[in-house]
């Protein structure tokens, strides 16, 4: 057993945590030292089963030595390289690679270092090629009720959870939203897709007839929202949003960030529903979480739309230091060449209906109330205590934690999403250990 830190001598204060409560965490710090396949160990040597791939993004598991291998390779060999004005090949081979596995037709990239920045970024792409194409009116951006697109100014300004937007009161003008599709009445317990909802695409009717199909340029959702507790999209809701956004001119912007790379049991969830949209975000499983990046894939359509006016002149004012960084590449080409050789884009439809079924296998215990899934997502939804909302999610989380299961927990809800290497006998202790604890709490 390696002991690599012991927690209490660790200085904590100046580390101020990302999306924590600090003050709580630091109280009784949860710390993880490494990690390899499924598992990660932590610094008192418990392993822990990895039952969110880190924050969604691990798809092909912790400690794959090829990504290692080719990041250092890459920084030995060229660490950096501008993309403004200069590139690398690395990047042109990368973007082909991404290309073949895209959506049909979305095999246009721009790279960003995050899912933020590929949110922004394909808000930003919208704008200007309704601008490109003679609609310069269309400047507003319709993002959904209980969406998450990230954290900055574009992406929390068209996200639609509360927390994240209420303390930081300085939004885009000109968004809108339409509303979430989470009906527990209807739907609770559904497998795979509910049934009940498909009607509720509408809403975008109802926004065009508030402001005029004229002034909008976009509608961002997530396929299936994540961060929000996993809300598989009703059947034939998306094809439905699609239809509208077609009919109205409107641009359909998917963020990918969890679904792309395999989530679903597909390359990306527009594979799953066959819907395509106009523009793609993705970040997170690009890298197997290894490096960070991002990238947005982007219509011929509107890529070639932009591609005007004089040739010196630049298409478009946007772009990162680190966008298409050569590290970030060479980590993404490696982490291609994994869910190459091992099926893993295609895995999760092989795994889905175990693991359906043993997320199923919870209902009935103390204060479940909803159980979700779709590919290789899923949740658990508990009922709130009284007056604490979110409380009885935390000690869950806390619990299993103590007992060698991570996830991530979204209020009272238990986000669960493995690695897509995930075997039965994986599954089978992560809803041992949930069923457990979900028991013991009060
Ligand atoms: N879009 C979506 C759909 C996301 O889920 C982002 C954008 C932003 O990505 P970056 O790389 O800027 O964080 C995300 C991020 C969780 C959790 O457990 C989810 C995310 C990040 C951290 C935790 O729900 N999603």
């Amino acid at each position: 057993m390696t002991v690599h830190q012991i927690p209490n001598t660790l200085k904590t204060d100046a580390f101020w945590m990302p999306f924590t409560a600090n003050r709580q965490f630091k109280a009784a710090p949860r710390l993880f030292a490494s990690a390899e396949g499924m598992h990660y160990v932590t610094v008192d040597g418990r392993k822990v089963i990895d039952g969110s791939a880190g924050l969604w993004c691990v798809n092909a598991g912790h400690g794959r030595r090829q990504i290692a291998a080719a990041v250092e390779k890459q920084l030995m060999e060229l660490d950096f390289a501008p993309s403004f004005q200069m590139g690398h090949p690395l990047a042109f081979d990368f973007s082909e690679r991404l290309a073949e596995i895209a959506p049909k037709g979305l095999d246009r990239i721009f790279f960003t270092n995050s899912g933020s920045e590929s949110v922004d970024t394909a808000l930003k792409i919208a704008l200007a090629y309704q601008r490109a194409i003679g609609q310069s009116t269309r400047t507003r951006l319709i993002g959904r009720e209980r969406g998450y697109h990230g954290v900055g100014f574009g992406g929390m300004s068209v996200g639609g959870m509360v927390n994240n937007r209420r303390a930081f009161a300085t939004h885009l003008p000109g968004v809108d939203h339409i509303g979430h599709t989470h009906d527990l009445k209807r739907n609770a317990f559904a497998k795979d897709l509910p049934e009940h909802g498909a009607e509720l695409a509408d809403d975008v009717e109802r926004l065009v007839n508030l402001h005029g199909a004229e002034t909008i340029a976009a509608v961002i959702v997530e396929p299936v929202p994540g961060s929000t507790g996993v809300l598989p999209p009703p059947k034939g809701y998306l094809q439905r949003l699609r239809q509208l956004c077609d009919k109205h001119g409107i641009l359909l912007i998917f963020d990918e960030v969890i679904t792309g790379f395999g989530r679903l049991g597909t390359p990306f969830a527009a594979q799953y529903f066959d819907v395509t949209p106009d523009l793609m975000t993705t970040a997170k499983g690009i890298t197997n979480g290894t490096v960070p990046m991002g990238a947005v894939f982007c219509s011929r359509k509107i890529h070639d739309s932009m591609m005007i006016g004089p040739e010196n002149a630049m298409e478009i004012f946007h772009g990162y230091t680190y966008s298409a960084h050569p590290v970030a590449c060479a980590a993404g080409l490696a982490t291609l060449d994994i869910y190459k050789d091992e099926g893993l884009l295609t895995r999760g439809a092989s795994m889905a209906g175990y693991w359906r079924d043993g997320l199923h296998s919870l209902k009935g215990l103390p204060n479940v109330i909803d159980i979700r899934n779709i590919g290789l997502m899923g949740a658990v939804e508990l009922s709130p205590r009284t007056g604490a909302p979110g409380v009885r999610g935390y000690e869950l989380m806390v619990d299993c934690f103590n007992r060698g299961l991570y996830f991530r927990q979204s209020g009272d809800a238990v986000a669960v999403s493995p690695p897509l290497i995930v075997e039965r006998s994986h599954i089978d202790e992560m809803i041992s250990i949930l069923g457990d604890a979900i028991k013991r709490l009060a």
